[in-house]
């Protein structure tokens, strides 16, 4: 009798099938992705809760991050917009500015990527980077709405990380020492405010003392960002996807400090490393 044994095989294959595509559901983060350009972003404007990969590509030619803030449940998106507006360069960050996470620049060649865990909420996508002239990208236009929605599905799980990073007031602090290679590195923010990892790469020939230069001016950047970590709250975890290539790298923290409103790098937050 031929038709049994292949209608079992059949069901197998099927059943094969759906148990395959539900464990790809559960255990993969889903990709979200964001292009940011002068001075613009093109991404969802809602998706769902739970473990997800931020992908973001930058189509310049200014550096451009993603910053996602969690909108306070009393506060809308056009509130929290016009409360932007009073907000004063130099001084600490308001209570209702929640960073959330997100991507921090990406090299010109490649988009970054950042893994991390995000609630139900309404959020604000923004850009704080403030090159060339020192006025916020998000002053130009790099704002808009984000709705992320409750899912009842079970989060994926988060990506195996190599390292972590653990950001205090004011310094980096590696578990183990970079190496050449890639990397998921799992960012933590331990202290009682709101941290950011920016990864850079100097270029050859160029110092620390060009990048902190070039900070004053903006003109002749002498370095390339890979991305890293925008503002976290304290405790917040996301993991990031670095490639160390051989040369002098930093990670910078520009936040401003919740204390006298400083950017944190000049508090010190910032971390020179060489890979061989
Ligand atoms: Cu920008």
């Amino acid at each position: 009798m031929q038709p049994r044994p292949l209608f079992a095989v059949l069901l197998v294959a099927l059943s094969a099938c759906g148990g395959e595509s539900q464990r790809q559901s559960a255990d993969v983060p889903t990709e979200i992705h964001f292009t940011a350009s002068d001075f613009a972003f093109e991404g969802p404007a809602t998706f769902e809760s739970g473990m997800v990969t931020f992908v973001l590509a930058n189509e310049g030619p200014n550096l451009h991050h993603l910053q996602l803030v969690r909108l306070p449940d009393d506060m809308t998106y056009e509130q929290f917009v016009e409360a932007m507006g009073q907000m004063q360069p130099g001084t600490p960050p308001p209570s209702w500015f929640q960073d959330a996470g997100g991507v921090n620049p990406p090299s010109p060649d490649e988009p970054a990527r950042v893994t991390m865990m995000v609630e139900a909420g309404e959020y604000a996508v923004l850009c704080m980077v403030d090159t060339p002239d020192h006025v916020p990208h998000v002053f130009k236009g790099m704002i808009q709405p984000l709705t992320v929605t409750p899912s009842s599905a079970s989060p994926a799980e988060a990506p195996l990380a190599d390292m972590t990073l653990t950001l205090v007031d004011y310094a980096f602090s590696f578990s183990t020492p970079p190496t050449a290679g890639s990397h998921v590195i799992r960012v933590v923010n331990g202290a009682a405010q709101a941290h950011e990892v920016a990864f850079i790469k100097i270029n050859p020939g160029m110092t620390v003392d060009d990048v902190m230069a070039w900070a004053e001016t903006y003109e002749d950047q002498p370095f390339v960002t890979h991305g890293g970590v925008p503002g976290i709250a304290p405790g917040q975890v996301a993991d990031a996807y670095v490639n160390f290539t051989p040369g002098e790298w930093m990670a910078l923290c520009f936040i401003p400090d919740a204390g006298d409103g400083v950017p944190h790098v000049v508090h010190g937050m910032m971390l020179p490393f060489t890979i061989t």
